[in-house]
Order: structure tokens, then C-alpha cells, then sequence
């Protein structure tokens, strides 16, 4: 059984983050410990969200963990408040096992904009780490800020790859880009791997409606596939297709107004 140790923060309340990876992974028979980043009373798109920092406690847990000699299969990062935290995740490296990976998701940004509480400290950081990392998740706008380039929504197939190049250039050996459409009434994702030299994509029905969170599930079904040994055309599709999955299931009651019922789709599937 893989382990691996998720940084992110808790949002209480908003179906994101840790709350997400957690029973995502758990399900895919990942063991997933957790270094908190911080703690929202929701995520940062309800107005007067709470937050408390946990840099300092981070830093006494991994000392803790460090003292114990553990090591992990998999880091996983999402979204990072401090900006100081980023050298205490790159030097969680050699906390990784032999042929461990550093996986970053660099949750900071959506439809061409940063989310609210972040400035551009957090996309240097996010810069940074990702040329650390054995695999990086962006979505579109995420990609547009690591390569500080404007966001366009009306690239082509090849525009894409180059995108999908230029990320690779900043350091991870494998890139998967989300939110990759090229074609009307059609999105998924595309990825490429240094080592193996090709693209691999995989295209779906587009949904009438965009859900905050699905990124977050996206990146835990991703991984969960990698850890577990699927090849980048079957993780691909299952990462693809839990998110039009979990859309469905949250298109008849989308009452909560907030992330989409993965939930379901996990119990489908059990
Ligand atoms: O889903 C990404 C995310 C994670 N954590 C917090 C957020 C967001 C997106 O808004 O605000 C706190």
C-alpha cells in the first residue's frame, strides 16, 4: 500500500482540499497522512472566510516525523496560503523512499484569476516547487501564471502542447494540464511525459455548468491511478471521467451551492 502525505489546508466547509483527497484517496486504497498548511472556516470564495496559519506547527510536525525516520511513497501539495512554507515542502524531499514523487497540484488560480487571498508570492513559490517536482497538475490559468503568460481561453491543439512544453521546461519530468479545450462541447486533459517524449490526451463531453473543487478531486484521482500503477492514458480517463461523473450527480440537486457530490460517485463505484 502506498503512502503518501497530502499538504494542503483545511477548508471546514466548501468540499475542497484535504476534505476531497482524503476519501478520494482512502478509496483508492491510498494510505494518506496529512501536514495541514492551514485552517478556513470555509475556502476562500465564501466572503469572510476564517484562517488560521500553521507554518510553525508544520515545521514541529515534520521535525516530529524527521526524529522518527518516516518516509513517504508520495508528497502531495494543493493549495499553499504562506509563501514560507514552500522551503519546508522542498526540503520534505529527501523524506521521500526510493523512487518516491513529489506531486504538485498548484491550486492558486481559476478562470484567469488568482484566488482571492493569494498574491504573487504564492505563484513564485508555486514556480519554484514545481521545478522540483516529478509531476505538476495546473489547470489553464495555473499554467498562464507559472509561465507568466496572458490567459487565453481559445488555444488550439498545438498552442496547447507548447503550453504543455514550456511547463515541462520549468522542471517536472511529467506534466498534466486540465481543462485542455481546443474543440466546442469538448475539455479534458493532456499530458506529457520528459522521458518517454509523447503527449498523452484525453477529450469528454463538456458540462453545461463548472463546479470550485473539481480540480482538487481531479488531482486525487490522478494520483490515486499513478500510485496505484495505471498508464497515463488510463489515468487520464478516470481522472476525466469522476469529474463528468460527479457533475451528473450534482446537476439535478446542486442545492449547496458549493463543489460537486463526489461522494456518489465514490459509493457508485465501491
Ligand atoms: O480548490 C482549491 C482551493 C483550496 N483551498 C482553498 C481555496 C481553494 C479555492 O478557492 O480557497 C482555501
Amino acid at each position: 500500500m502506498s503512502r503518501l502525505v497530502s499538504i494542503q489546508d483545511i477548508s471546514c466547509l466548501g468540499q475542497c482540499s484535504l476534505t476531497v483527497a482524503l476519501p478520494v484517496l482512502s478509496a483508492y486504497g491510498i494510505e494518506c497522512s496529512i501536514l495541514p498548511s492551514g485552517i478556513l472556516s470555509t475556502h476562500t470564495l465564501f466572503p469572510g472566510f476564517t484562517f488560521l496559519d500553521l507554518t510553525e506547527e508544520m515545521e514541529r510536525i515534520v521535525a516530529h516525523w524527521r526524529a522518527s525516520s518516516l518516509a513517504f511513497d508520495a508528497v502531495y501539495t494543493g493549495y499553499i496560503g504562506d509563501s514560507r512554507q514552500f522551503e519546508l515542502i522542498k526540503g520534505m524531499k529527501d523524506m521521500l523512499a526510493p523512487g518516491g514523487k513529489l506531486y504538485v497540484d498548484p491550486a492558486m488560480a481559476d478562470h484567469g484569476r488568482l484566488y482571492p487571498a493569494l498574491d504573487m508570492s504564492i505563484v513564485e513559490g508555486m514556480r519554484g516547487l514545481a521545478a522540483e517536482a516529478d509531476l505538476i497538475l495546473p489547470n489553464l490559468t495555473e499554467a498562464c501564471f507559472l509561465l507568466d503568460t496572458p490567459y487565453r481561453e481559445d488555444l488550439s491543439r498545438e498552442e496547447y502542447r507548447e503550453l504543455v512544453l514550456r511547463l515541462a521546461d520549468l522542471g517536472p519530468s511529467t506534466v498534466i494540464l486540465t481543462g485542455v479545450s481546443y474543440e466546442p462541447g469538448k475539455i479534458g486533459a493532456m499530458a506529457y511525459d520528459r522521458a518517454a517524449g509523447g503527449f498523452t490526451e484525453y477529450v469528454t463531453e463538456k458540462q453545461p455548468k463548472s463546479y470550485h473543487g473539481t480540480g482538487d478531486i481531479f488531482s486525487s484521482v490522478a494520483i490515486a491511478n499513478l500510485l496505484n500503477g495505471s498508464g497515463m492514458y488510463e489515468t487520464l480517463k478516470d481522472s476525466c471521467e469522476f469529474i463528468v461523473d460527479s457533475i451528473r450527480e450534482t446537476a439535478d440537486d446542486d442545492s449547496h451551492g458549493y463543489g460537486v457530490k463526489f461522494e456518489r460517485v465514490l459509493a457508485k463505484r465501491r
